[in-house]
């Protein structure tokens, strides 16, 4: 089933800085697990992103970023030219010209009317772009709490900014309605490469298992319109079979108490971190 794109979102709830949710969108958000929303960015705003996002996913940085410039569908050490769904994470800590832009200022006044309960602020970010007639950078099927240490509260929501249009031929995300109820997380395994047996030294990616009547749907999005999750929704999305780039821009929010937990664990998102999985995971 295709999502229809919400029709009353739109340019009109921007004011100033701010862009104003629903009553409806945020109990969706908590009831479903995600919402769509349209024309958050103006094309104008966009433009002063872009440069910084090809800056990035071209290598530029690469040199001081170690894992944190990857393909999220194939092992580290994959060669650059080779890399189909390209990954950098953190860019605002290696160019802190690029911290408080104006997505930064939109997103947290968003998650600030989501996350009722508390304070929440940026967690991490990321830029992830999936070159043009790569039918294998997929993002594989997971919930984003089977990437991340156990905390006490796991309260997340994530925002993905379509820098380009995206749609089901180059690879927008879908998920699994419903998921973000269950009650527990579902066992989340490291992809394996070449028949052998998965890794997280080998490769960041975690996949889940997922049934083959469960209903799927697809979330496609305008450039400066943007899809928000929570940290359970089993989620993913397909290669890219366009003859086009698909760029999003991810930010995540959650409880500063949270970031201060994960932190004194030493986790900061950094695919460079040296944790110790075996005893901090789910
Ligand atoms: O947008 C995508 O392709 C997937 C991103 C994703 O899975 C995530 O942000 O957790």
């Amino acid at each position: 089933m295709l999502r229809v794109e919400n029709t009353t979102s739109g340019h009109h709830r921007r004011d100033g800085e701010n862009y104003l949710l629903t009553p409806e969108e945020i109990a969706q958000y908590h009831e479903q697990g995600y919402i769509v929303i349209n024309d958050v960015l103006t094309e104008e705003e966009l433009q002063v992103i872009d440069p910084w996002f090809d800056h990035f996913v071209s290598g530029a940085e690469a040199d001081q970023m170690g894992r944190d410039f990857c393909d999220m569908s194939q092992p580290y050490g994959t060669p650059m030219e080779e890399f189909q769904l390209v990954n950098a994470m953190l860019p605002s800590h290696y160019r802190p010209e690029i911290a408080d832009n104006i997505y930064h200022r939109i997103s947290q006044n968003i998650a600030n009317q989501l996350y009722q309960a508390g304070d929440c602020a940026m967690d991490y970010e990321q830029f992830l772009a999936k070159k043009p007639n790569k039918e294998a950078a997929e993002f594989a099927m997971h919930q984003d709490l089977g990437y991340w240490p156990k905390t006490k509260n796991t309260w997340t929501a994530t925002f993905s900014l379509a820098l380009t249009n995206s749609d089901l031929i180059n690879g927008c995300l879908h998920l699994i309605p419903g998921t973000n109820k269950e009650d527990q997380l579902r066992k989340h395994v490291p992809k394996s490469y070449n028949n052998g047996d998965g890794s997280r030294d080998d490769s960041h990616t975690l996949v889940i298992e997922t049934h083959p009547d469960e209903q799927i749907i697809y979330l496609p999005v305008r450039r400066g319109s943007m899809t928000i999750h929570d940290e359970r929704i089993v989620h993913g999305s397909g290669g890219n079979q366009s003859d086009t780039w698909r760029k999003t821009y991810i930010i995540a929010y959650r409880d500063v108490e949270t970031i201060a937990e994960e932190r004194a664990l030493g986790f900061t998102h950094s695919h460079n971190d040296e944790v110790n999985w075996s005893e901090i995971i789910h």
